[in-house]
């Protein structure tokens, strides 16, 4: 395929952004990315980011704009949305969101009055900022109140989630998280939000990609709504979407512009379109097998080097490495592995005493290191990395061996060959 724009020729004249832009790509080239909810988009998807349709102004829908001239993205937008529904069986979809916590705000504001009470999973046992943080505009504007998972198992226990609802009848039950290893169980989720006359949402940003390639369970079913990301494990654009029954989309739409965006970004939503049909192949299917298959062996080499892993696996693509086990912190894993040019970030695991910006865990996921081809054999070799230089953060020789290992290992899968 050809790049039509920006075209290999375009003059380039503002060296300052290109040298930095240019440093970021070999940065991703040479780093083995393990922060679960990146990806490595495909060249035809970034392309379509590069495009002329930066420059258009659609507020509205297709066939209802506010702005002349929207012919061809509205065929865009279609494309997109269509795309979307067939990909995940969704009845509607609103590809606008600029962002998973925009998504989340206009769910909300389509669902809730402020100071209604949601129960959803706390962000220090795995959940998202948006999903009721006191200074994210979730926990500003609506009451929320959160569970968490069991000391004993790391996982959610739907028993005790159902006693907490009935206790507090929220109006909304959300499930999905940013950092929870295990299938959730939407179905069971459903089951509570009805026994307490809720509404029911999922955020699936970070299985999404799992979802439309089979490896996961699909919470479309069983939502009043569902959103998403769609640059984690999907591997689109960086942006968000919410799927729907029909009978919800006019509220949906109606809170997402104009009550929480103005104009569309038509070339991201093109972007989407492209990373929709790439998520409909059977290759893509084939990928989000790979990348389960890919955090199973990483967490199964951690657990053989003697490192802890929360709840013991993974059976998504993500996994919470309990690096106090070794006796380091979140921060100080993260910096060493980062010497190594192995990328991830620290996070609190549950139960923490460490502060969220200390941490006691590091989170990594598999979704960008399968998208540049790695196998469960190289995870054997990069669990082994891993292990060696948690045990030995300090240890200049260990340093320049591993980092010398992964240098082979991605010179060797190229991310854009
Ligand atoms: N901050 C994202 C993550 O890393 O999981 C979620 O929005």
């Amino acid at each position: 395929m050809t790049l039509q724009s920006p075209a290999p020729n375009t003059t380039k004249t503002d060296d300052a952004v290109w040298a930095s832009i240019a440093r970021e790509e070999d940065r991703q080239e040479q780093q083995l990315e393990l922060i679960a909810s990146e990806n490595h988009a495909s060249e035809e998807v970034m392309a379509a980011m590069g495009t002329a349709l930066t420059n258009k102004y659609a507020e509205g829908y297709p066939g209802r704009r506010y702005y002349g001239g929207c012919e061809f993205v509205d065929e865009v937008e279609d494309l997109a949305r269509n795309r979307a529904r067939e990909l995940f069986g969704s009845e509607r979809a609103n590809v606008q969101p600029h962002s998973g916590t925009q998504a989340n705000m206009a769910a909300f504001m389509s669902m809730l009055d402020p100071g209604d009470k949601v129960l959803a999973m706390s962000l220090d046992h795995g959940g998202h900022l948006s999903h009721g943080h006191t200074k994210n505009f979730s926990g500003v504007f609506y009451d929320f109140h959160s569970y968490g998972v069991e000391p004993d198992t790391e996982r959610l226990d739907l028993d005790k989630i159902r006693e907490q609802a009935l206790a507090l009848r929220p109006k909304l039950v959300i499930a999905g998280a940013s950092a929870y290893s295990r299938p959730i169980d939407f179905a069971a989720f459903a089951d509570i939000a009805r026994e307490v006359d809720a509404l029911f949402m999922v955020d699936m940003a970070h299985i999404a990609g799992l979802v439309a390639g089979g490896a996961h369970a699909s919470p479309v079913p069983h939502a009043d709504v569902v959103t998403l990301t769609t640059h984690k494990t999907l591997r689109g654009p960086r942006g968000g979407m919410i799927l729907c029954p029909k009978e919800r989309i006019v509220k949906i739409n109606s809170a997402l512009f104009p009550g929480g965006q103005g104009g569309p970004l038509m070339h991201v939503i093109a972007a989407k379109a492209i990373a929709f049909r790439e998520a409909q192949q059977d290759s893509f299917k084939a990928y989000a097998a790979q990348v389960v298959a890919n955090a199973s062996a990483l967490a199964d080499g951690l657990v053989e080097a003697g490192i802890r892993i929360v709840s013991g696996g993974t059976d998504n693509h993500v996994m919470l490495v309990d690096v106090g086990s070794v006796g380091l912190s979140g921060a100080a894993a993260e910096d060493a592995l980062h010497r190594v040019d192995i990328t991830c970030n620290k996070n609190l695991i549950p139960f923490d005493e460490r502060p969220p910006m200390e941490a006691s865990g590091v989170r990594l996921g598999t979704a960008a290191i399968t998208t540049r081809g790695l196998d469960v054999t190289d995870m054997g070799h990069l669990a082994g990395w891993i292990g060696e230089i948690l045990r030995a953060p300090e240890d200049e020789a260990t340093i320049k061996r591993v980092a010398g290992a992964v240098a082979e290992l991605t010179s060797r899968r190229p991310i854009y060959a």
